[in-house]
């Protein structure tokens, strides 16, 4: 970790309690280690541009039952170009079924191929988690 700098901030009250509960709830020991949490992700988000390599999970939750789905969102992994690491899947229950798709590549590529994925007919739910490989990071 590099030198540490102390800084102070103005905030309402109310906020400032919102806040405390919050990070509580999460675990976190003191308002400093979460703070410092909240200014990496921004800073992962801002840095994430289109070409940068960063590493990437794609969670869904899609329909078990529609005729060719996971067939298709097999070919679109398959098609990406060997973005795609590793994928866990649960089935859910009888209707469902959650996939967990680990990637890496360029930042551009890997959102497209998530939107893709999250927009097939038949995919319930799902979110893209852009992440760091960790190297620029303190
Ligand atoms: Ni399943």
């Amino acid at each position: 970790m590099g030198d540490l700098v102390r800084t102070g901030l103005s905030l309402e009250r109310e906020l400032l309690v919102s806040f405390d509960k919050t990070i509580s709830r999460k675990g976190y020991q003191n308002r400093s280690e979460a703070i410092r949490d909240l200014i990496r992700e921004h800073l992962v988000g801002e840095e994430a541009d289109e070409n940068k390599i960063v590493v990437a999970t794609l969670t869904l939750v899609y329909d078990h039952h529609r005729a060719g789905l996971s067939e298709k969102l097999i070919e679109l992994q398959h098609r990406a170009g060997g973005k795609v690491l590793a994928v866990t899947h649960v089935h859910l229950d009888h209707h469902n079924c959650l996939e967990v798709v680990i990637m890496k590549g360029r930042c551009g590529g890997l959102r497209r191929l998530g939107d893709q994925i999250l927009s097939t007919r038949g995919v319930k739910h799902g979110r893209l988690v852009v992440t760091s490989t960790g190297k620029h990071l303190q």
